[in-house]
């Protein structure tokens, strides 16, 4: 499948929480109730709205936790975004390919995303941070994915890489496949 020419797919480097987008996208744990990273990082700037929002997902629909691979938006609380997109990456394991549930986060954002009648979506690295998953192997999961799946109403999808290395990783991954 080929993008359609309306999405760009544009890389800054950054942090996620000072975006300017309808779409923030968290790489959470499967508990909602936060942690460190950029999920420390969106809860910490965008108040206690979206701690709350992401409660009351736990007390109806997702009791026992979001599982790894989905995505679920929230209010994005005084972020400067209409929405938080919470995804759930992998744990990189050297023993199990897990790829397809890495992917299956960016898919799954994106499809969120789309319902909201979201136009820019930001993401970050995916389980490459606390969950271990090597750069370069998530950089091209991450731009392949999001190269097929990305469509109408979005029309722009910006990765922001925490640092330097990220940011060359990405960089590499979409020169060649962009
Ligand atoms: N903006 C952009 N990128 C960031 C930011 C930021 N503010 N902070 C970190 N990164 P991580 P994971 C980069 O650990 O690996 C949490 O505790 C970081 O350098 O945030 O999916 C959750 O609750 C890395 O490249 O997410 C889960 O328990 C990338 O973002 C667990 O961490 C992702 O790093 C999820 O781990």
């Amino acid at each position: 499948m080929s993008t359609p020419e309306a999405v760009r797919v544009t890389l800054v480097r950054g942090d996620i929480t000072q975006q300017s987008v309808d779409v923030v996208v968290n790489a959470a744990n499967s508990s909602l109730l936060g942690g460190g990273g950029v999920d420390g990082a969106i809860h910490r700037q965008g108040g206690p709205e979206i701690l709350a929002a992401c409660r009351e997902l736990r007390a109806s629909h997702y009791g026992k936790g979001l599982p790894t691979g989905k995505a679920v938006a929230t209010t994005a609380g005084s972020l400067d975004a209409r929405w938080v997109v919470h995804t759930v990456g992998p744990v990189w394991s050297s023993a199990e390919d897990r790829s397809a549930l890495l992917a299956s986060c960016y898919r799954e954002s994106l499809r969120v995303a789309a319902e909201l009648g979201a136009r820019t979506v930001a993401f970050p690295a995916i389980s490459t941070g606390i969950y271990g998953w090597p750069m370069d192997d998530g950089a091209r999961i991450a731009v392949r994915t999001v190269l097929a799946e990305a469509a109408a109403p979005v029309e722009e999808v910006r990765f922001v890489l925490f640092d330097a290395h990220a940011f060359v990783e990405f960089e590499e991954v979409l020169a060649a496949q962009g």
